[in-house]
């Protein structure tokens, strides 16, 4: 026998789609009994390579309560999806999606996050979702919290950093497993979990005015019930739906050392670590090494009720998935340049940047889809991969060949890992409407293949235009991805 072959091609079930958010697309931020969410109290960023998402403290958190309208704070309107998902399904069907990954608001089904009867209201809203996607036999790939949840839990309980919150959100999987879990095998727990390190967004708890310390403490802690939470979650998944999967999700952020002294590249390896620990805990079911050293030295103490461990190694997801928009630069000595929205990373001179500067790695995908499979050995999943960018409308048209340009590398570079023996389920990008930026609340840096007439004001029709990519990519489908030109 030769061992001389090797996969050339997508795999025939490969699914091609497209992801968003709740808080970035619905609107509607009031309607059918839905309560106020995290994501609606955060305002605008003041500029465009200045991330808003964590400028929330007591003070700007009482000024949006008081502020009734959505003008200082997009999530409220987001592209009105609510209204208009039956046509925007309609679109994405058109282009052939296979999937489509969108999230559940927590606060439409538990206007106050730890109700005890669910809002029927908000239920029947994902009951239509759910059967429009059905009559195009798209998948539907569901993430339970998206960067929100009732901003109630945040006045009772600061959110995330009290253990209670565990079974408020316990309860609310329950019920959405209950009433869709027959139709939708492809969950995920928590967006991007890592990012909670970097604050409210993400954790729902204020920590302003608090040291670095005291916030890092914090923030851990939060991230650790979600943690837990995440594994009674699909726990409680696979007892209700056993043949459905759970899955994690990273913002994955590969790291290159800065230059192959020794210094850099373990200061390189220490920074992956940092951010592979979250998928190392919800895959292999326990706190790394590492990270119970980090922790010590910084002087951050976790504390875990006796069974905690036992509920994280008992429960590992089924798959992996992850973001990738860039790379990153480490240097033993950081000098703290940003490099994208999540990152404290050096500049990478081999790489081209986007308008908001986040450094382009098409290459960097095959390389992160290599080692998360290495590491992991579970199937992989990107669910979000995209380019912001301002968009031109032009008679009617969408000449975003810079788009096309970026996805196509980056796709080119997905074949090249399944070439080299990787398992990856599919591919959801990120935005295939325009919506608002979780990161500026932007609706002027567009992902999307449809064009959505509305400005950073939101003013604007809503229609929607497609794109010359949306012309792309209904052909890349098509062909399951043999056809990029
Ligand atoms: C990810 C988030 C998404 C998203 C995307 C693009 O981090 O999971 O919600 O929006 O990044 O970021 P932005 O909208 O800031 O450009």
């Amino acid at each position: 026998m030769y061992l001389d072959n090797y996969p050339q091609k997508f795999p025939a079930d490969f699914l091609w789609g497209g992801a968003t958010a709740a808080n970035q697309i619905e609107g509607a931020w009031k309607t059918a009994g839905k309560g106020l969410t995290t994501a609606e109290v955060v305002s605008k960023a003041e500029n465009r390579k200045k991330m808003s998402m964590d400028q929330v403290d007591q003070a700007s958190l009482a000024a949006a309560i008081a502020d009734q309208t959505t003008t200082n704070y997009p999530k409220r309107r987001g592209i009105d999806f609510y209204h208009h998902y039956a046509a925007d399904i309609k679109l994405f069907a058109e282009m052939g999606f296979k999937v489509f990954r969108f999230s559940i608001a927590w606060s439409r089904i538990f206007p106050n996050g730890d109700d005890q009867t669910a809002n029927e209201a908000g239920l029947a809203f994902y009951d239509r979702v759910l059967d429009e996607l059905a009559k195009y036999q798209i998948e539907p790939l569901i993430t339970l919290s998206h960067y929100e949840m009732p901003l109630a839990l945040t006045q009772k309980y600061n959110g995330w950093a009290d253990r209670r919150v565990i079974s408020a959100f316990t309860h609310y999987t329950e019920t959405v497993f209950k009433r869709y879990g027959k139709r939708v095998k492809y969950w995920l727990t928590f967006n991007e979990i890592n990012t909670g390190t970097w604050g409210f967004h993400a954790t729902g708890a204020i920590d302003q005015g608090l040291t670095k310390n005291e916030q890092l403490q914090l923030r851990y802690q939060a991230l650790h019930h979600q943690l837990v939470a995440s594994a009674l979650a699909t726990k409680q998944l696979h007892q209700l739906v056993p043949t459905a999967q759970m899955g994690c999700m990273l913002a994955r952020m590969q790291t290159y050392p800065a230059t192959p002294n020794p210094v850099d590249v373990q200061a390189a390896q220490a920074a992956d670590q940092k951010n592979l620990f979250f998928t190392d805990v919800q895959v292999r079911g326990e706190y790394p090494g590492f990270m119970n050293r980090y922790f010590a030295e910084q002087g951050i103490k976790i504390t875990m009720q006796p069974d905690d461990q036992q509920i994280l190694s008992e429960n590992p997801v089924d798959f992996v998935s992850f973001s990738y928009y860039m790379t990153t630069v480490t240097q033993a000595a950081q000098d703290g340049t940003a490099v994208g929205n999540m990152a404290t990373g050096g500049r990478n001179p081999y790489l081209q940047e986007s308008a908001w500067g986040w450094q382009i790695d098409p290459i960097g995908l095959r390389i992160t889809l290599n080692e998360m499979w290495d590491r992991y050995q579970k199937p992989l999943f990107i669910v979000e991969n995209g380019l912001g960018a301002v968009d031109k409308l032009e008679d009617g048209k969408v000449h975003d060949s810079y788009r096309i340009d970026y996805l196509r590398q980056h796709i080119e570079q997905m074949k090249e890992a399944i070439s080299d023996g990787v398992k990856l389920l599919g591919y959801t990008m990120w935005g295939p409407i325009d919506l608002i930026s979780f990161s500026t609340s932007e609706m002027s840096k567009r992902y999307g293949f449809i064009y959505v007439d509305q400005d950073d004001q939101g003013h604007g029709s809503l229609r929607r235009i497609r794109k010359d990519s949306f012309y792309w990519y209904q052909k890349v489908i098509k062909s399951n991805g043999e056809d990029l030109s």
